[in-house]
């Protein structure tokens, strides 16, 4: 049965009920929200050059007109893109292992398409791969959405692709006609294929130079990154010709890193930093992004991650979501849940960066402790590590064992409880 529900409920309820309704509450309001998945991006490429030249021009001056979180990490295990897809629809964490996309995809959930669609939006995802990849055909029907245009809805050709797939320019070019015929207000989510690894490009479409180092892998990257860049700012100039910018709020999120540590020795000389376990915990940060047209922007830096998308989003879209149970906060509430988790047990604090079990401050990289060889309760990060666990745990639970199916998420009381007070 569902007992098992209550302690969890209790303790999201706890953690990530915001009250506060920020100045932003409902700002979005009945506008569309067009949600692009930026594949690969990582932080580290915003704001920076190669060979002296800016590698993200167009979304570097999206920060002037965006909330843009530089804090921001993904949380993403084995299911890569997928996983990040599942965490922003539910805000729950991945599975520690496989993707939750395969393995329970038949479950209750209480998705932000459902929740938006009950508002009368309409929800579509648009990705130019096959629809079974990552079970997305199964999962997103489950999930609530509306409507896939998957491969079958592209022209796909020779000089048109390149890697994994369609082209993101392409790609972008050829979804305005469903865009533009769409019922609104709609939820879309542009999945970006073209910065995939191993980051194979066009000569004719590369603008930058490749980076000069032992690793073909990062020297290829920024090149794909550029691309995608440059088919970001195309979707923006046909957002604006279309007129639908104007009734619309453009989300953009890295999805998960692209380099992997693998690839040590090429980025310690890039970042010209000594990689260690600090660092590779800071390279998880993704691009986040919040733009809304005839919004002025500003850069928040406090730590965040995919979690926290959904209850932003509701709130942003002026929903409310006081009976839904999330991980998650809203980004712009004062008074937030104080950490974020990885999938594997690391976390991130204002104060701290914990991984394997070290503890480094999180504004020097200095190492603090290691919890191995301390008495338990002596490391700085020690409130933090039992708590992470409990959560990650708590996210399992309610996945492994389809939890959601014993809740009412109208009535805001779990079916169990209900049923024991019936009982009594
Ligand atoms: C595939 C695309 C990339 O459809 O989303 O998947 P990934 O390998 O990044 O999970
Ligand atoms: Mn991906």
């Amino acid at each position: 049965d569902g007992n098992e529900l209550t302690e969890i409920e209790e303790y999201m309820k706890d953690e990530t009920s915001v009250e506060d309704k920020t100045d932003l509450y409902g700002i979005a309001k009945d506008k569309n929200v067009i949600f692009i998945s930026l594949e690969s991006l990582q932080t580290f490429v915003i704001n920076n050059t190669v060979n002296g030249e800016e590698v993200t021009p167009f979304l570097n001056d999206l920060i002037n007109d965006s909330y843009y979180f530089d804090n921001f990490y993904h949380q993403t295990e084995q299911g890569k893109t997928s996983d990040s897809e599942f965490i922003i629809e539910n805000s729950l964490y991945p599975s520690p292992r496989g993707a939750v996309y395969f393995t329970h995809a038949q479950n209750d959930f209480h998705s932000l398409p459902e929740i938006i669609g009950n508002e009368g939006y309409y929800s579509a995802v648009l990705h130019a791969n096959n629809k079974s990849f990552w079970n997305r055909d199964v999962m997103y029907e489950n999930l609530g959405y509306d409507k896939f245009f998957d491969i079958d809805a592209y022209e796909v050709t020779e000089e048109n692709s390149v890697g994994w797939g369609l082209k993101d320019k392409d790609f972008f070019r050829q979804s305005m006609k469903y865009l533009e015929s769409m019922k609104q207000p709609f939820y879309t989510k542009f999945i970006t294929l073209t910065n995939h690894y191993p980051f194979e490009l066009d000569p004719e479409d590369a603008t930058i130079e490749k980076y000069d180092s032992n690793s073909n892998t990062l020297n290829s990257y920024f090149q794909t990154v550029k691309y995608m860049d440059e088919s970001i700012e195309e979707f923006f100039n046909y957002l604006k010709e279309t007129g639908i910018y104007e009734d619309s709020i453009i989300v953009l999120m890295g999805d998960h890193y692209g380099i992997s540590d693998f690839h040590k020795k090429a980025m310690s000389t890039y970042l010209d930093k000594e990689y260690n376990d600090y660092l590779h915990v800071q390279l998880q940060r993704v691009p986040f992004y919040i733009h809304i047209p005839g919004q002025e922007g500003k850069v928040i830096s406090k730590v965040a991650g995919q979690i926290d998308v959904k209850p932003t989003l509701l709130h942003l879209l002026g929903i409310d979501d006081s009976t839904d149970l999330s991980f998650g906060t809203n980004l712009f509430a004062e008074d937030r849940k104080d950490f974020v988790a990885l999938r594997d047990g690391s976390f991130i604090t204002d104060n701290y960066v914990y991984t394997k079990d070290q503890c480094f401050n999180r504004a020097t990289g200095e190492l603090l402790d290691t919890t191995t060889g301390l008495d338990e309760g002596l490391s700085a990060c020690q409130p933090y590590i039992e708590q992470v666990e409990k959560e990650l745990s708590y996210s399992d639970q309610i996945i492994f064992g389809d939890l959601f199916r014993f809740y009412d998420f109208k009535d805001n009381t779990s079916k169990s409880n209900t049923e024991e007070v019936n009982e009594e």
